[in-house]
């Protein structure tokens, strides 16, 4: 991995990498209708110009204020926070299933009120203290402002999925003015983020034999890993002691 870099490619960010448009014949049955066709293509058409730039600098401003931080924390203490950063802007293709797994309405004015992680940044610590050190310097910045929290990590998902997302908004100056874009921040170790990785696999992929009980033997590797990032913790404190 690239200690802040972009490095884009990821579970839950197969779409990292600018997708090629899907095509029409493409479309899922249920949105083949006319009016539905029309909207992605529309989406498409509308993603490539101005609104992919504002995510795009969005993004851009987060990822530097992140290493922005780390750097001033290796400063301060001698140790990095950050082990890498993963960004990507989510493809059209990723935004309509999205629309549609949440039963959105389907209109392309809306999107940006009802997708907020459009923008993805994923900050991978090496140790779980850290993430609550990332947060708390993430909240310290005067420029960025944190408008929702889910804590995973103290909180797990039923299938052991831990992370802590945020969404901040960034101040980006357009020919218009000011406008406020979100960006979605995850913050999860490395041990949580190759167990992350795996189970999109298990979900995304077809035709696996015996996935329930691979479903519960994945939850019991998040208890081990749990387990062993807290160990690692503890660890790390008593040689920085
Ligand atoms: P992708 O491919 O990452 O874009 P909300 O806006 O709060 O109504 P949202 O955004 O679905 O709903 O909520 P949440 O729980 O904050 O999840 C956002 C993202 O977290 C997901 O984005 C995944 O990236 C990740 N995530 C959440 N739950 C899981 C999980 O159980 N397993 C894994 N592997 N990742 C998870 P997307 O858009 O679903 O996907």
């Amino acid at each position: 991995m690239t200690k802040g870099g972009i490095n884009m490619a990821d579970e839950n960010h197969n779409e990292l990498q600018p997708q090629p448009h899907r095509i029409v014949d493409d479309l899922p049955s249920e949105l083949s209708t006319g009016a539905a066709v029309k909207e992605v293509l529309n989406l498409t058409q509308k993603f490539d110009g101005e609104f992919k730039i504002r995510y795009q600098t969005a993004l851009d401003l987060i990822v530097a204020k992140l290493n922005f931080i780390d750097r001033s924390y290796q400063l301060e203490h001698d140790a990095t926070l950050i082990d890498s950063i993963q960004s990507r802007i989510k493809s059209p293709d990723s935004i309509v299933e999205k629309m549609e797994r949440k039963q959105l309405n389907f209109t392309t004015d809306r999107i940006a009120d009802y997708i907020r992680d459009i923008a993805g940044v994923r900050v991978i610590t090496r140790f779980i203290s850290d993430i609550e050190t990332m947060q708390r310097l993430i909240k310290e910045q005067p420029d960025i402002q944190v408008v929702t929290e889910k804590d995973y990590v103290a909180n797990p998902k039923a299938n052991g999925y831990r992370s802590l997302h945020l969404i901040v908004e960034v101040p980006v100056y357009l020919s218009t003015g000011e406008e406020r874009i979100p960006v979605e921040i995850q913050i999860r170790t490395i041990g949580m983020n190759f167990w992350a990785s795996l189970e999109h696999e298990l979900n995304y992929k077809k035709d696996i034999p015996n996935k329930e009980q691979l479903r519960t033997d994945l939850t019991r590797k998040a208890h081990d890993i749990t387990q062993l990032d807290e160990e690692m913790d503890d660890l790390r404190a008593k040689i920085r002691k």
